[in-house]
């Protein structure tokens, strides 16, 4: 059988998309796992490869992998979604990649939590943030100078048990497209906080202001200015339709829909569906849910189709902390965080 692969975006830096429609595991093998860069693929070299913990700390500390994986170890299964996921979707335009519903994916990241070497380091009385850095650097076309992809966390969420310095996916080394060997992993929020191929951590004790932090990963409610701009942090709740296919044509008769669920607060409580465009709704039935809620939910509904036509179908995600997606999405003006009500139209003959 045909396999199904990654749609591209751009190639250097790699920006593809996960085959949402088509993947039937709930931990996502490599081939298919989405791939998001802003710069060429570093080349870190794991013969002299250590972590460096450094800054705003008591004891700087120089870690090899091989001490790093008799420490401790602790396993997340969770969603990695980019911000920019469906941002093609959004009305008026936005610049950025044109990403349509596959910049998600998720897996098994086994690795150490970020607080065990915080400890070890001994945090400052005062210390705010810790800031990762990863071996890519480049050129952005909006500064001079030369930059590392480098973000921060806030001090509470680094020292969150499953907030992890990772070194295997699903089992094996973490590929090296996806951060080999060691990947900063950071449930619920979106994933532009993973940082991949991680060079160095630095506890500060000031608001980080590195341009993937202040200027790149910001809403931006207004396309002129920047007034009301505030930090994209956590996940949206949301869901997407994965069959049928949007424009499919089917046959009168039962069909299943099914598709995802996701959030970054919380866990899924609820999935809606609508096939008349959002006049009635009903509820689809929830497949397994991981308790920490950090992964996706597959849901699945039982349609039946009797009369010909076309049909809009909708869906529509909420989460314990009673989120529910919105019928308008929130614009910005760099597209993040799209988690309107998913849509597809079919057509019955
Ligand atoms: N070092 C580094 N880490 C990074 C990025 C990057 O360009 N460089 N991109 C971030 C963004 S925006 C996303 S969506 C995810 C993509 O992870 P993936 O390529 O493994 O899917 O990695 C994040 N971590
Ligand atoms: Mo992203």
């Amino acid at each position: 059988m045909e396999k199904p692969y990654l749609t591209t975006r751009s190639l250097d830096p790699e920006n593809q998309e996960t085959p949402y429609q088509f993947i039937e595991s709930d931990h996502i093998e490599n081939r298919l796992f989405f791939r998001r860069n802003h710069f060429s693929y570093p080349t870190p070299s794991l013969s002299n490869y250590w972590l460096s913990i450094n800054g705003f700390i008591n004891n700087p500390l120089l870690i090899s992998i091989q001490d790093l994986v008799t420490m401790p170890s602790r396993t997340v299964k969770n969603v990695l979604e980019c911000s920019g996921n469906k941002r093609s979707n959004f009305e008026p335009k936005v610049f950025g990649e044109q990403w349509d519903k596959g910049a998600i994916s998720q897996g098994y990241w086994k690795g150490i939590s970020l607080k065990t070497l915080l400890e070890a380091a001994g945090i400052k009385e005062g210390a705010k943030e810790v800031v990762v850095e990863g071996y890519d650097f480049g050129k952005r076309t909006d500064l001079d100078h030369v930059y590392h992809y480098s973000r921060s966390i806030p001090l509470e969420t680094a020292l969150h048990p499953d907030t992890i310095i990772a070194y295997k996916y699903n089992d094996l080394p973490i590929p090296f497209r996806h951060g080999f060997p060691l990947r900063l992993i950071v449930p619920q929020w979106y994933a532009m906080a993973s940082v991949k191929w991680i060079k160095q951590i630095s506890v500060v004790d000031s608001n980080f202001k590195g341009p993937f932090q202040s200027i790149d990963y910001v809403y931006y409610p207004n396309k002129d200015n920047s007034i009301g701009a505030f930090p994209v942090t956590k996940m949206n709740v949301n869901s997407t339709i994965q069959k049928p296919l949007n424009m499919d044509t089917l046959n009168t008769g039962r069909h299943q829909i099914k598709g995802i669920a996701w959030t970054g607060q919380g866990h899924i409580i609820k999935v809606e569906i609508s096939t008349d465009n959002g006049e009635n709704w009903e509820t689809a039935t929830l497949g397994n849910q991981d308790p920490k809620g950090y992964s996706w939910v597959p849901w699945s509904f039982e349609w039946s189709a009797s009369e010909k036509g076309e049909y809009t179908i909708l869906t529509k995600a909420t989460d314990s902390s009673r989120r529910t997606q919105p019928s308008v999405p929130f614009w910005n003006r760099k597209g993040y965080g799209y988690n309107a009500i998913d849509k597809i139209t079919v057509k019955i003959e």
